[in-house]
């Protein structure tokens, strides 16, 4: 008998089940503990996604769960298909599906931060894929992190000459400080009440309390910060 790929699958999904059924008393807690559900969406299919039956939602929650990159899954109750997402981040577009449910998990590591540079307890992902201020912060956070947040004089100096290093022609880099109250300094979004500790703005900036609020490494400026225009298009540092 010849198999074929997608008898392998078949198999494969069908062993995994097997699997899985001895410890079925477990599941709905596990559903409740490590994924938000939503009701009526579904995962929109996309070269990440893969199609595999399951029993019940639950199930299908379990299957991401053994896909080291899923974070997002979906679940019809009509048809038991169940559409993992591994684009490993948690922003994979859920579309309005009756009778789908789309899991989110809860606390959601990357499987591995590639191309991703670690200084002290950080590690940081540095993406020249150009976003706004805002689209850079969801994007952080969808990869499990935020946008880098620079406290000391060595996480800095460790930052900068890493940029320096990579020299792409990008005009700059957001971080993750924001003006909250619209005065003379910007805070760090964790700390948005707080003084910074360290800061390494470039001779007068930040200048623009009302215009510009968001932080930015600013090439032509050997990446001292600037406060700039929130809706400018750069690239961006997340901090994980
Ligand atoms: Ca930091
Ligand atoms: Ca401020
Ligand atoms: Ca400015």
């Amino acid at each position: 008998m010849m198999i074929t790929d997608s008898d392998c699958l078949r198999m494969y999904v069908v062993m995994t089940v097997t699997v899985l059924c001895f410890s079925s008393s477990h599941f709905s807690e596990l559903t409740e503990v490590i994924f938000t559900v939503h009701s009526e969406e579904s995962v929109l299919s996309s070269q990440y996604t893969d199609d595999v039956y399951a029993e019940s939602l639950s199930m299908c929650a379990l299957m991401c769960l053994l896909q080291e990159k899923c974070c997002v899954a979906s679940f019809s109750d009509e048809t038991s298909m169940c559409r993992l997402d591994k684009s490993e981040n948690c922003c994979a577009v859920t579309i309005l599906a009756v009778g789908s449910r789309a899991l989110k998990q809860n606390k959601y590591y990357p499987p591995a931060c590639t191309k991703c540079v670690s200084f002290g307890m950080s590690t940081y992902k540095i993406i020249e894929v150009t976003a706004t201020w805002s689209e850079a912060m969801n994007n952080c956070s969808c990869f499990g992190g935020n946008l880098a947040e620079i406290e000391t004089e060595a996480e800095s100096e460790f930052i900068t000459n890493e940029l320096f290093t990579r020299n792409t022609g990008v005009f700059g880099y957001w971080l993750g400080g924001y003006n909250f109250n619209k005065d003379s300094d910007l805070e760090w979004i964790s700390n948005p009440n707080e003084r910074m500790p360290y800061f390494n703005f470039a001779p007068n900036e930040p200048n623009q309390p009302d215009s510009e609020r968001c932080l930015m490494a600013f090439t032509n400026f050997n990446f001292e910060w600037v406060d700039g225009n929130c809706h400018w298009i750069s690239a961006y540092i997340c901090e994980f």
